[in-house]
């Protein structure tokens, strides 16, 4: 039995005029109540420390700087590295990143229980678009704002366990997790802010966002035997509505626990890494059963291309 008391921390809105600050201290008061509850380890969402951005177009890309970090931690998250220390919790949580060369990634951090920053994951599958795109009923600029993530599908060794994150839409894409199960990985750290409106298709139903979710994290945790570790940050920001859906998903592909509301709340369950061990040595032993020499359009090929 390997236990991790891992804490799902939702996040709710945060407005476009919400300082640094006071998110923090809103995490701060999560991360608190899941040390109350003995966690070990507490998840935020993707982009946890502002309004999700992408929505809003800037025409001048430099003016979008506002919204990064250029140091972690830096003056306004240092109090939440503290608070983390003192309760000896390892923490994740994502935050647009500007590097000392000037590039730009949607970013997520894995901390140890020692407050040490072991792990840096840059999003892969960035969604959206990068012009404004005015046939949309709201923009998702993620192209506009961030490159693509330049440091693969890295897992990291820690806290008794083998530990992996991606960012929102990578859960939609199963290279994510068979690049994360490849390395053993046994929870992958997920944050998202979905719209629960699709921008190009309009009253798609909400119901089907959710579906699509739970779908992509539970056949992620399961083909790979991994926990999936889902936390949303919900509710209505800025006007435009992001859905909630924070789940902890363990090997077998079942939703353990789902936080049913849009607030600030967390979601905390125990989870046996061991459990991990049966998937990983039967039915998705993948030394045994993988065909790679069947496998090679995945990377040879992006785009589909169907027989003329
Ligand atoms: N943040 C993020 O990646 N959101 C996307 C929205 C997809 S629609 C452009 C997601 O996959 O949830």
């Amino acid at each position: 039995m390997r236990k991790i008391r891992v804490a799902a921390a939702q996040l709710g809105p945060i407005q476009r005029d919400e300082k640094r600050e006071a998110v923090v201290a809103r995490m701060i008061a999560l991360m608190d109540e899941a040390a109350r509850e003995g966690a070990d380890l507490v998840v935020y969402p993707e982009l946890a420390l502002t309004t999700f951005f992408p929505r809003w177009y800037h025409e001048d890309r430099a003016e979008a700087d506002v919204w990064f970090e250029r140091a972690m931690p830096n003056e306004a998250t240092a109090p939440l590295f503290a608070r983390a220390r003192e309760h000896g919790m390892g923490m994740s949580f994502g935050y647009a990143e500007l590097t000392p060369e000037g590039r730009h990634f949607n970013t997520a951090i894995l901390v140890d229980k020692a407050g040490a920053i072991v792990g840096t994951y840059r999003k892969i599958h960035l969604p959206g678009h990068d012009e404004f795109d005015p046939e949309r009923t709201h923009q998702h600029l993620e192209k506009r704002y961030f490159e693509p993530g330049d440091l693969g599908f890295p897992v990291w060794r820690t806290m008794g366990g083998v530990f992996g994150m991606c960012i929102c839409n990578d859960r939609r894409w199963p290279e994510t997790y068979r690049v994360l199960g490849l390395q053993g990985v046994e929870m992958v750290l997920l944050g998202f802010n979905t719209p629960s409106v699709n921008s190009q298709k309009g009253a798609e139903a909400h119901d089907q966002r959710m579906f699509h979710h739970r779908l992509s994290v539970q056949a992620g945790a399961y083909q790979n035997s991994t926990f999936v570790v889902a936390v949303a940050k919900a509710g209505t920001e800025d006007g435009h509505h992001l859905m909630g859906g924070t789940c902890i998903v363990d090997p077998d592909g079942v939703i353990l626990g789902e936080i049913p509301h849009e607030d600030d709340g967390i979601l905390v369950r125990d989870c046996d890494l061991d459990a991990t061990r049966f998937g990983k040595e039967t039915v998705f032993d993948f030394a045994r059963h993988r065909r790679v020499e069947h496998y090679g359009l995945i990377t040879q090929r992006t785009g589909a291309v169907a027989p003329e």
